[in-house]
Parts: C-alpha cells; sequence; structure tokens
C-alpha cells in the first residue's frame, strides 16, 4: 500500500513543540494540507525528527491517563542558518499560501511596550543591511518580496504567539522593516498582505529526556521529539483568513469577527495567572504548576486575581461564562499528568509581562477597582532579578541592573524601563508596587499569599 502525505501548502517558523502540539493536530484532521517547518536558531529539532520522517507521537495527558496519536502533517525542517535562501525559496513557492509563526514573543524584535519595532535589535540591524535575514520579521520581507518580484499574490501571515493583537503586530513590525528595506515592497505589503489574528491555546510543556523515554516505552517506537500536551485546546482566528484556510472551522478552529475578547480572556485569565504562579511559586519554593496550586493559600490567591481583578476588565466572549472558564482553568493548572515547569514560564518575562499584568492593572486602576493582587506577580517578577541569567530574559542585563540597595530604588530602576513600562501606567503604580515589593521583600511570599486565604 502507498502511503499519501499532504503536500505542502504552509511553511511554519518556529517548529517547536507548542506547534506540533496544537497547531499540527488541526491539520491532522483537517488533512490535505503538509506543513514545512523552519527552525529559525539550531538544527537539533530537525534531526531529532528526520529518523522517521517527520512523524512523530502526540501524547495527550490527564491526571488519570494518556493517549497517544502519530502525526505525520510536517514534511520537513529548514534549518534557516545553515540555508537562509533555502526558505526565502519555500516562502515563495506558489503552493504554500500560509507562514505561520511560533517564535515566542521575543522573536518579533518588537518593543513591548509600544509594539513598535525595535530597529536597535541586533537581528533586525543585521536584516536591513542583508538580503540573507536572520529574524523571523526578516523572513517575512524577504520571502513576500520574493512573491512580489514573482508576481505571486503575498502568503497570508499568520501569527500564533501570545501577544496582543498579534496579527496587527506582525504587520506592523513587517511593514516596517520593509520601509527601511524597499518602500514600493512595503506599500505592497501594507495593501495586499493579510495578517490575521489568533488566540492560541494548549498547555505545552518541554518535553525531557525523561519523557521521550516514557513515550518510547508506551508507543513501542524510537521517537526523538515527541510533544506531550494537555487534552484542551483551543484555536480562535478571525476572518480575514484567505478562504481556503477557512476549512479550519471544519476541525474546530473557531473563526470569529473580533479577537479582543478571547485573546484579552486567555492572556490576561490564563497566561497572567500563568507568569504571577510561575514568580511567587519559584519564590515558595514550587517546581510546576501543578504543585503550586495544590497549595490552599496560592489556589486562593488566583482565585482572588481572576474574580477581583481580571474579570472586571473583560468582555466576555459569545456563549462564555468568565466564572466558568477560570473554574476550568484551575482544573487545567492542576493536571498533575503534565510537568509544566514554573521556570519555563517565567522565562523571557520582560516580553509578557506587558499583555500579561501591566494590560490588566492599567485597566483595573481606569475602573477605579484593585490591582493588589496582580502588582504582586509583578513584584515578584522583581524580586528574581538579581538571579537572571542571559538565557532567561533578552532583558536580563538591563532587569539585574535594576537591583539597588533599598527596595524602593529598585522598584523606582524598575519603573523606568519604557520598554516594558508606560511612563503614565508607571507613575500610576509607583506606590502601590512599591509598598507589596517592599513587603515581599521583607516579610517573604508566605506571608504575602497568606492574606488571600
Ligand atoms: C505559558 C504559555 O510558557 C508560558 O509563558 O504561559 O506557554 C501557556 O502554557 C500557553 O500559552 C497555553 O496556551
Amino acid at each position: 500500500m502507498t502511503e499519501t502525505r499532504p503536500p505542502v501548502r504552509i511553511v511554519h517558523l518556529g517548529l517547536g513543540a507548542f506547534c506540533r502540539a496544537h497547531i499540527c493536530s488541526y491539520l491532522q484532521d483537517l488533512g490535505g494540507w503538509g506543513v514545512l517547518g523552519v527552525s529559525l536558531r539550531s538544527a537539533s529539532v530537525r534531526d531529532a525528527l528526520a529518523p522517521r520522517d517527520f512523524r512523530y507521537t502526540a501524547a495527550a495527558l490527564s491526571s488519570d491517563g494518556l493517549e497517544l496519536r502519530q502525526i505525520d502533517v510536517v514534511r520537513g525542517c529548514l534549518v534557516a542558518p545553515e540555508d537562509p535562501a533555502a526558505v526565502i525559496a519555500a516562502m515563495a513557492d506558489p503552493a504554500v499560501s500560509l507562514v505561520s509563526l511560533t517564535v515566542t514573543e521575543k522573536g518579533y524584535c518588537h518593543d513591548p511596550a509600544t509594539g513598535i519595532l525595535n530597529a536597535d535589535h541586533p537581528a533586525i540591524r543585521h536584516d536591513l543591511r542583508n538580503p540573507l535575514p536572520r529574524s523571523a520579521i526578516g523572513f517575512l520581507v524577504r520571502g513576500l518580496a520574493a512573491r512580489r518580484q514573482a508576481g505571486l499574490a503575498p502568503f497570508t501571515v499568520l501569527s500564533c504567539d501570545n501577544l496582543s493583537d498579534n496579527g496587527a503586530l506582525t504587520r506592523a513590525v513587517t511593514v516596517d522593516l520593509a520601509r527601511h528595506i524597499d518602500p514600493d515592497l512595503a506599500d505592497w505589503i501594507a495593501a495586499e498582505g493579510v495578517f490575521p489574528s489568533s488566540m492560541v491555546d494548549r498547555i505545552v510543556p518541554a518535553t525531557t529526556p525523561a519523557d521521550i523515554e516514557r513515550i518510547a516505552a508506551l508507543s513501542s517506537r524510537t521517537d526523538a521529539a515527541p510533544v506531550l500536551h494537555e487534552p484542551f485546546s483551543q484555536w480562535v482566528i478571525t476572518d480575514d483568513l484567505a478562504d481556503d484556510i477557512a476549512e479550519l472551522a471544519t476541525v474546530g478552529v473557531q473563526i470569529v469577527p473580533q479577537i479582543a475578547p478571547f485573546e484579552h480572556m486567555k492572556l490576561r485569565m490564563l497566561n497572567g495567572a500563568h507568569s504571577a504562579l510561575a514568580y511567587l511559586g519559584l519564590c515558595a519554593g514550587f517546581a510546576t504548576v501543578a504543585e503550586a496550586v495544590a497549595d490552599k493559600s496560592m489556589a486562593a490567591y488566583l482565585q482572588h486575581l481572576w474574580q477581583h481583578e481580571v474579570i472586571p476588565t473583560l468582555t466576555a466572549p459569545p456563549d462564555t461564562d468568565l466564572g466558568v472558564y477560570a473554574g476550568t482553568l484551575m482544573t487545567r493548572f492542576a493536571n498533575t499528568g503534565i510537568q509544566h515547569r514554573l521556570s519555563q514560564i517565567a522565562m523571557d518575562g520582560s516580553q509578557k509581562i506587558p499583555q500579561r499584568l501591566l494590560a490588566t492593572v492599567d485597566d483595573a486602576l481606569a475602573q477605579g477597582g484593585k490591582a493588589d493582587a496582580l502588582l504582586l506577580g509583578l513584584a515578584a517578577w522583581i524580586a528574581r532579578f538579581e538571579t537572571l541569567q542571559g538565557s532567561d530574559d533578552p532583558m536580563a542585563n538591563h532587569l539585574r541592573a535594576c537591583v539597588a540597595d533599598t527596595p524602593a530604588q529598585t522598584v523606582a530602576n524598575v519603573l523606568s524601563l519604557e520598554t516594558v513600562f508606560d511612563p503614565a501606567l508607571a507613575a500610576r503604580i509607583k506606590t502601590p508596587l512599591t509598598e507589596i515589593y517592599t513587603a515581599l521583600h521583607t516579610t517573604g511570599v508566605h506571608r504575602c499569599l497568606a492574606k488571600y486565604g
């Protein structure tokens, strides 16, 4: 029997575990859409997937067991630093109509407080001068230029990262970089380019060597790159998608006119809670999300955060009860089947904090509400600055340099980081954040959490 595999119609930048556990599982259900992955840095994913011809096992883990599935929609993986021209050629293939991205927040090379392209970013400085780029945004620009030159329509650019209005942000940084390179190209992208926004959701911890052994034992296959994930999954995309991708609606993707209610709910309730939990949980000595929420005061803190500080800032998406959503999140966080490490979530805080915590603080205070629990999460982030390594955060050096002799001076230094904090918000939170950070610093995390229950 000859086996047919779907032809490549999507180029995906950032073939990490999240893409393979989320996007590829929808494409597996859909059938007919093959993915060519691109790794922007190392060859490790390509090398791990190649021996099984890019097939891999996806394991859905719940507290009571696991379900294995074979995924075969990935057709190959290019390692961009080895051959950047091949990536541009793949994007210019007429059979490709979509370029999707999971490159993490920092992969957009933007200023987190404003969403504007950081022209001083080393990869962007490189991409401004060289036709063979390094950054994801550089590849979008050069890939779109190659399409234009070949007389093809642009591919649809689908950002699947946890950023606010990720389609608009991707459009802005792409057009901005193109403008520096070729103003006509920038005008063409601005006029013809399609950049839907999306909300993606599935908890996918990094795969460990122990996971690899466990899946191999269960599936009786040698699989060097399995993915482990929770059973839950959600994908919401704005309805400006190219027609053919609208097929995704047949496999459970929600195609909606407005992303904001979905995205705010997810970024502020799930990711905001994740970040607060990560920083507080690490201060308290926990290692995983499930361990942290098993703690009574930590769970009570999260309930307070959702009910009293986050939900009042949200507009519920259609047919959604935000109280029920909070309950589902607690159950998902408590899943002992997955080992979701707090240290993984704690990474890159400078890129995550604005859309996960600060936007909520801003709205809560503007409505005359309280934001003390959110500010405690922020204080716990600051409490970790002293020990940050370069690989923990792209701003690690700046963050470490904020630590001063007194808690008040540390907070003042942190709030002056304009790439993270809008100055008006910084001024508004200075007094309460100083009080909360001082209390955390002097009395410790358990005392600070005790007041929540
Ligand atoms: C997490 C997310 O690592 C993190 O920062 O908050 O990866 C989270 O697990 C996903 O967004 C869930 O959809």
